[in-house]
């Protein structure tokens, strides 16, 4: 691998800590329970780990409603094992992502505390949108924005003036136009540098700056009064020397349907790569797939940014389970809520994607489990812990379900996730099916097939993509030396090339050698 573009072609491993493994067997995951779980990681190939948010918090968003963006949770450990795990992951080959969250703080930050303490109209309520209401008494809301877990995007204080949160009401939104705020997350950037990471994740990276006007949103989008707005360019820009200076990397999570506006922010002044959601909500469609994996290559060339392969994250429905379903892709607005799964299909077509995400040029993210090929847990719904279920009124299941702590071994209590108290989220039913050391002892497991594509990958080498005629319906396309990764998402078995040695295949061949639905193989000329 190129040393310092290592970013660019990696295998980054999403840890969810709060479900990964639990050391202190308080029910909760956490980094010692990482540090124990770093052999496997390493046995697993992966050349880089991004932490969801392990910072202070009252994880009223999983921890993603930050206290203190320099203390570790005390659920999770303390900075000094933050400290000790980013250097033993590095012995073993592996760098460390951490997960910045700018757009907001934690209602329980020094920050808002202060401003929730001070008068209407004091300074301290400069870092975030305090306004007035609207209506005789003011009890409106300023304006009708709406909040991404449902309801009002206002909360007001006793005191009657209103404060603006995007997400949950324990999560105020900042005011990017504060030179403070800026001041602060720069210094946030270098605290994690200087203690080795080698990358971070922007959170909602589109939607930290507001109109100041905070017109209502249905005075027009456009330009949309706080997505993707201009002034972003300008932070990301300073955040990128700051970055520079450490040869730390960023990776954006940039919702933007707009490829030409996404493209905007993967510039060499500004964030090196960005989560590829058009291809994770791509459905199991084999036209649809090919041009999104074109569009996507078509909008990172020109920037020269990477692209990067998701297939799920901690806020969409697992893979196996959406792949098992027939709207196979994902819909943030509708989830496809309900619609009956087949499990063993799923698993088919999560276990080609696999091989076809590994085999694209680029970087691919791989969020823990997906390597278990675990499915989507039903949650009892008064275990149910995500605010995206509350604020909907009970509506929305949340995304718990994808957040369920991974089973390690079969025989022990709560499928070894390392607890004597029971987990914060339940494991459902047949969890130890997808155990860890069943999988290892088993060739034919997903874990067994990860393993083996990601020290196999490099034969794909930097070569750019190329197509290959194929029949309707199948993919295949060749890279480096030959190497080819061929998908069949028709109905009919595909006749494979011959001359061709077979380096991996995502399930068996049909009896005349011929490739069956759903399934993918890796082949070298
Ligand atoms: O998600 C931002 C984001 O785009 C969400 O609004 C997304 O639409 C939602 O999760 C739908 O499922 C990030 C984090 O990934 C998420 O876990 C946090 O809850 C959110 O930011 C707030 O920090």
């Amino acid at each position: 691998r190129r040393g310092d573009a290592w970013w660019r072609s990696a295998v980054i491993y999403q840890v969810y800590v709060r479900s990964f493994a639990d050391g202190d067997g308080d029910g909760t995951g956490d980094l010692a329970g990482v540090r124990s779980r770093l052999p496997y990681l390493a046995e697993l190939g992966v050349d880089a780990l991004w932490f969801n948010p392990w910072y202070l918090s009252p994880m009223k968003d999983g921890g993603y409603d930050v206290a203190d963006y320099r203390a570790v949770d005390p659920a999770f450990g303390t900075l000094a094992e933050a400290e000790k795990l980013i250097a033993e992951a590095r012995e073993l080959g592996i760098r460390t992502i951490v997960d910045i969250v700018p757009n907001h703080v934690s209602d329980q930050h020094p920050w808002f505390r202060a401003a929730r303490a001070a008068a209407p109209g004091a300074p301290e309520r400069e870092l975030f949108h305090f306004r007035p209401g609207r209506g005789e008494r003011g009890e409106l809301p300023p304006n009708d924005w709406t909040s991404q877990f449902g309801g009002p995007a206002w909360t007001r204080l006793p005191d009657g003036d209103w404060y603006l949160h995007l997400f949950a009401p324990e999560q105020p939104d900042l005011d990017w136009a504060h030179p403070a705020v800026r001041q602060e997350h720069e210094d946030i950037l270098r605290f994690w540098f200087e203690r080795g990471v080698a990358g971070v994740r922007i959170d909602s990276a589109a939607l930290l700056i507001k109109d100041p006007r905070l017109p209502d949103f249905t005075e027009g989008r456009d330009p949309h009064p706080y997505v993707d707005r201009d002034e972003l360019h300008d932070v990301y820009r300073s955040w990128r020397r700051v970055a520079d200076e450490y040869g730390g990397v960023f990776v954006g999570e940039v919702w933007l349907p707009d490829s030409e506006r996404f493209a905007r922010y993967l510039r060499p002044d500004e964030l090196h790569s960005a989560f590829n959601f058009a291809f994770m909500a791509c459905p199991w469609d084999a036209d649809r797939l090919r041009t999104a994996i074109d569009d996507t290559l078509a909008e990172h060339a020109p920037v020269g940014a990477p692209a990067t392969w998701v297939l799920c994250n901690h806020d969409v429905t697992r893979t196996v389970t959406r792949y098992g379903r027939e709207d196979t892709g994902f819909d943030f607005a509708t989830k496809a809520f309900g619609t009956p799964t087949d499990l063993a299909l799923g698993t088919r077509r999560a276990r080609a994607a696999a091989l076809l995400s590994l085999a694209l040029p680029g970087a691919v993210y791989l969020y823990q489990g997906e390597e278990l090929g675990l499915p989507e847990a039903g949650i009892p719904v008064d275990r149910i812990q995500d605010p995206m279920h509350f604020r909907s009124g009970g509506t929305d299941p949340g995304r718990d379900g994808c957040r369920v702590p991974l089973p390690w071994t079969a025989g022990a209590p709560y499928a070894g996730f390392g607890s004597r108290e029971e987990p914060w989220l339940p494991q459902p039913a047949g969890w130890t099916e997808y155990a860890v050391d069943r999988q290892e002892g088993d060739p034919g497991s997903m874990l067994a097939l990860y393993r083996r594509a990601i020290r196999l990958r490099p034969v794909f080498g930097d070569a750019p993509l190329t197509w290959l005629p194929a029949p309707e319906g199948v993919l295949a396309f060749a890279r480096a030396d030959g190497a080819t990764c061929v998908v069949n998402l028709s109905d009919a078995p595909a006749p494979l090339p011959g001359h061709t040695e077979l380096l991996l295949a995502s399930g068996p061949l049909d009896d005349r050698g011929r490739l069956p639905q759903d399934t993918a193989v890796w082949l070298r000329a």
